[in-house]
């Protein structure tokens, strides 16, 4: 078991070569229009995947950034979501699955408002679009300005937050619900797996994934985890992407997801502040927002916040890193974010004490070191983390992930995750926001890239 210390001096560990390596990961898997994650794996736009790969391109070519997000809101659909997949017409339709044949965005989400000629797929993921833009627009603000960027994207990101304070307040307590193991995008957590064994799988042999020619099995999801994906997705979709009809087998009020709505209403105030609109009913809505985030996901006993399961009621008492990521959320009770701090620094999660933050707890029978999201440490929530560690004056221990952030991303190629006692990368390799992410925290140090003012 390895329990090195990262130096805790600012730029010590910073890899020689890291800013060109990472600059050529995100030219590499730039489409023209959009980033994708990674060519063989995920060839398509990814919803939340663009707003980290926005964070990190900013550096490089602020106009790209801004495109990145544009080309995502394109698809928006009429009710206010973003799909979180966006297909590229001109890859191969067998090339990922679930593909455009499985979602049937243009047909199915009709009454939705889904585009017409564009597909995509009609899940969601989690709401990081307005905290990019707002760190895109500072990259550059007179060429922001120029093209008239936030006046273009505020409406649009305004009304994906209605949607999902609306439409997707299924539980009636002034929070989003996530429908599908897919939307927190911590896919296969073991979160999800009580609420996932109510879900009859789909036949073994009515799909095909393609996830395993380019992965190792050992490292993704099962089987009949998959069975139960496309089962949720294909009872989603045949009812018309409609969140009222649908009869959610898995409806969850996520932290992790919570608490992004959150972050990205307080950067929607910076951004309405900007460009001259009235920010006070973002910060009513972000208070509002977290005070429900406290009363109904806040685990006093165990430090952190719990998944809420809306079928039982029930909170469900695995512990993930979406728990902590609430950190993120300004003006959280001091109580709580000491709790928070202190159990991240505990036995579970080992912050400072093991590579980056792995995604569930480390003590609990669960947890396995190189199963996807099932315990591997992955650099966006580890991004996301820092932001927190930073806006809560951690510096010290901000400092010290930051510089493994840039060593373990360097080290292992810019891999999709790492395995939290080795740092031995996992998944693939090229991964676009483990690139993107990493080039922030080496470009934007001192907390500005991280913890920037609103957001
Ligand atoms: C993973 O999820 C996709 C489905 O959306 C997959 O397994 O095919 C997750 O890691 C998710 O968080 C991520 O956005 C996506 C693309 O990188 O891959």
């Amino acid at each position: 078991m390895t329990t090195t210390l990262e130096p805790a001096v600012p730029g010590a560990g910073r890899p020689a070569g890291l800013r060109e390596a990472a600059s050529r990961v995100l030219l590499d898997n730039w489409t023209g229009a959009a980033t994708v994650p990674s060519r063989a794996l995920y060839p398509h736009q990814w919803s939340w995947d663009s707003a980290f790969i926005a964070i990190g391109l900013r550096h490089l070519a602020p106009r790209r950034a801004q495109l990145e997000l544009e080309s995502l809101l394109a698809a928006q659909w009429e009710d206010g979501r973003i799909p979180h997949i966006v297909f590229n017409p001109s890859v191969p339709p067998g090339a990922y699955f679930p593909g455009p044949g499985f979602w049937r965005s243009s047909t199915a989400g009709r009454r939705a408002g889904a585009p017409p000629h564009t597909e995509t797929s009609g899940i969601v993921q989690a709401p990081v679009h307005a905290l990019a833009a707002w760190r895109v627009h500072l990259a550059d603000p007179a060429e922001s300005l120029r093209r008239g960027f936030l006046p273009r994207v505020y409406p649009r990101l305004t009304v994906w937050h209605r949607y999902l304070r609306t439409a997707r307040d299924l539980g009636g307590g002034g929070l989003a619900a996530v429908v599908h193991p897919w939307e927190p995008g911590l896919d296969n957590s073991p979160v999800w797996d009580a609420a996932l064994a109510r879900v009859a799988p789909a036949p073994a042999g009515s799909f095909h994934r393609t996830d395993l020619d380019h992965s190792p099995a050992a490292d993704r999801p099962t089987d009949l985890d998959y069975g139960r994906y496309v089962r949720l997705a294909a009872t989603y979709r045949d009812h018309s992407y409609d969140d009222a009809r649908t009869p959610h087998a898995f409806a969850i009020e996520d932290p992790g997801f919570n608490a992004l709505l959150i972050a990205s209403e307080h950067a929607l105030a910076a951004m309405a502040r900007a460009i001259g609109a009235d920010p006070r009913e973002h910060l009513r809505r972000a208070e509002a927002a977290s005070a429900a985030l406290v009363d109904r996901l806040w685990d006093p006993a165990g430090g952190v916040f719990l998944a809420r399961d809306l079928v039982t009621g029930e909170r469900i008492p695995g512990h993930s890193v979406s728990g902590l990521i609430p950190l993120v959320v300004p003006g959280l009770p001091g109580h709580v974010t000491a709790a928070l701090l202190g159990t991240a620094r505990g036995p579970r999660f080992r912050l400072g004490r093991v590579r980056l933050v792995p995604s569930y707890d480390l003590t609990s029978e669960e947890f396995d070191p190189g199963r996807y999201w099932r315990g591997p440490s992955w650099f966006n929530t580890a991004w996301l983390i820092h932001l927190g560690l930073v806006r809560h004056g951690e510096t010290e221990a901000a400092h010290r992930l930051r510089a493994q952030v840039l060593s373990c991303a360097y080290d292992t190629d810019f891999a999709e995750y790492l395995e939290p006692y080795t740092g031995e990368g996992r998944g693939i390799r090229r991964f676009s926001w483990t690139a993107a992410l990493a080039l922030d925290l080496l470009v934007s140090y001192g907390g500005t890239g991280g913890g920037g003012p609103a957001g």
